[in-house]
């Protein structure tokens, strides 16, 4: 469990109102509501909770989500693919058009790059991930290598250009994106179904693409172009946005766009999904989670409850394919009484292993640092395990409203344009991070006068500033079959 986790779930279990809630949720066996937690109401964020991440195969239901504005769902029947740039035979596909290509499969991870950004030290901007925006799910559709042939690549392609239906608010810049084509005709997929089922619109329906082994932001949902190009795709979300340090720095010390590289291959990262609270001197603790990274498979998840002095290994699960997750399960003996840490961490199938701290950068991409569950070893332990993190309110209650001030006006009126105000009260930053927030928000269309400004910082930085601990994501997203 994340230390944010841990915090809400002791929120919840000291909470006196919630201890029935708790209680039942706590019960051995019992399975617990299903849902997401919504983190941003608008454009959708949502996670989902660990102890549902615990199948080799996430739900399409409980699948995380996360969409940078307002989806504009293409019609299914008008929709069309186009394939152009540099070939020789541009295509432009209907659905069925595509259904009748030779059909391929990949079951494999999605994360999104964002995953765990809660967890940076110093905190930085953005959705405030905890741990779970990511899956695991079996995908199929078309191989881009076959679609590519069938437009006649000509050797001058070295990148495809990527864009979606959605278009964003204000004058914020498109989501365009582009793959290297030496991945692109890799095992690259344009799905259209999600296991088993046809793609859900909320996952990119009519058809998105799959990219193993790659972070979500390169799964381009809504899939309405490919371009074949000599150069890579330029503009914010490639210039700016999505990119990982070459090297280490001092964390809180911002990184220049040409000190990192973009962000592509996930990461290796273990997560633990259940774990028990407590545990009676003498007995076994069993703790499982999942393990992942951006190469092809997990060689060994080890734990250790002297907080990495010695590690022991878990057992891997068989089920396996490239790029999907490794399911482990691991035996704690509790020993004397009192409280026990115990830490997690992946090694990889090509040697890498797991830090105990993830790489600070400003965006908080691809957070990987060991996880870790407390066990309270006690002779009056009871069989409780780990619950879902939140939620505390009921589902489909309301968002609450911004605290009250001088500056909430103007965030009402300036900062909801592309999202809700979920997203303001989980930010925990400095002033000179929410000032440098501000200016990039202006320039993407935010309307916030000079005079206006200082006060909507001073507003901000005085709710939602470093320090900031009161936000949980409230709102339980019904999970619609
Ligand atoms: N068209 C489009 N595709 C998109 C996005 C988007 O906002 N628009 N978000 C990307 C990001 S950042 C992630 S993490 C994944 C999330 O996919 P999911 O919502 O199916 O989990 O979609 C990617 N594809
Ligand atoms: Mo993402």
């Amino acid at each position: 469990m994340s230390p944010m986790q841990r915090r809400d779930f002791l929120a919840l279990a000291l909470g006196g109102a919630f201890a029935p809630t708790v209680l039942r949720l706590l019960r051995p066996g019992s399975p617990g509501p299903k849902r997401l937690l919504q983190l941003n109401a608008y454009a959708l964020d949502a996670e989902t909770p660990l102890d549902l991440l615990g199948d080799y195969l996430t739900p399409n239901e409980l699948f995380f989500v996360r969409s940078h504005w307002p989806p504009r769902m293409p019609d299914p029947a008008a929709w069309r693919l186009v394939i152009d740039g540099e070939v020789a035979n541009p295509l432009s596909l209907s659905l069925a058009e595509l259904k009748r290509l030779p059909r391929a499969s990949a079951t494999c991870v999605l994360q999104c790059a964002g995953n765990g950004r809660s967890l940076q030290s110093p905190a930085v901007p953005g959705v405030q991930w905890g741990s779970g925006a990511v899956g695991n799910a079996r995908w199929t559709g078309v191989k881009l290598r076959d679609l590519l042939a069938r437009a006649g690549l000509k050797p001058s392609a070295r990148h495809l250009h990527t864009e979606g239906s959605d278009a964003p608010p204000g004058k914020v810049p498109a989501f365009r994106r582009s793959i290297e084509l030496d991945k692109a005709v890799d095992d690259v997929i344009v799905a259209y179904e999600m296991n088993g089922a046809p793609l859900p619109p909320l996952h990119g329906a009519p058809a998105r693409l799959v990219v193993p082994g790659w972070a979500g932001d390169h799964w381009m949902k809504w899939l309405t172009r490919l371009s074949a190009q000599p150069e890579p795709q330029t503009g914010f979300y490639m210039d700016m946005a999505y990119r990982y340090p070459k090297t280490p720095g001092a964390p809180g010390v911002a990184f220049k766009p040409e000190d990192m590289n973009p962000v592509t291959e996930l990461l290796v990262k273990a997560t633990i999904t259940s774990a028990p609270i407590m545990a009676k001197p003498g007995s076994t603790a069993v703790l499982r989670g999942f393990a992942f990274s951006g190469a092809p498979d997990i060689a060994r998840v080890e734990l250790s409850d002297d907080d990495g002095a010695t590690w022991r290994s878990a057992v891997l699960d068989s089920s396996h394919q490239p790029h999907s997750w490794r399911l482990w399960r691991y035996e704690w003996k509790a020993a004397r009484p009192g409280s026990a840490k115990l830490v997690v961490r992946a090694t990889d199938s090509r040697g890498a292993v797991q830090p105990r701290l993830p790489v600070w950068n400003q965006s908080g991409y691809l957070s990987n640092g060991w996880d870790s569950a407390t066990i309270d070893v006690s002779e009056r332990a009871t069989s409780a395990s780990n619950g879902p993190a939140g939620p505390t309110a009921e589902p489909g209650s309301k968002p609450p409203a911004l605290p009250e001030g001088e500056g909430k006006a103007i965030a009402d009126r300036a900062c909801q344009l592309c999202h809700s105000g979920d997203v303001l009260r989980q930010q925990r930053l400095t002033e000179r991070q929410w000032t440098a927030s501000i200016t990039k928000m202006k320039g993407w269309g935010a309307e916030v006068s000079d005079s206006e400004a200082p006060r909507l910082i001073a507003y901000l930085q005085e709710h939602f500033g470093s320090g900031n601990e009161s936000y949980r994501p409230l709102i339980v997203r019904p999970v619609r079959k």
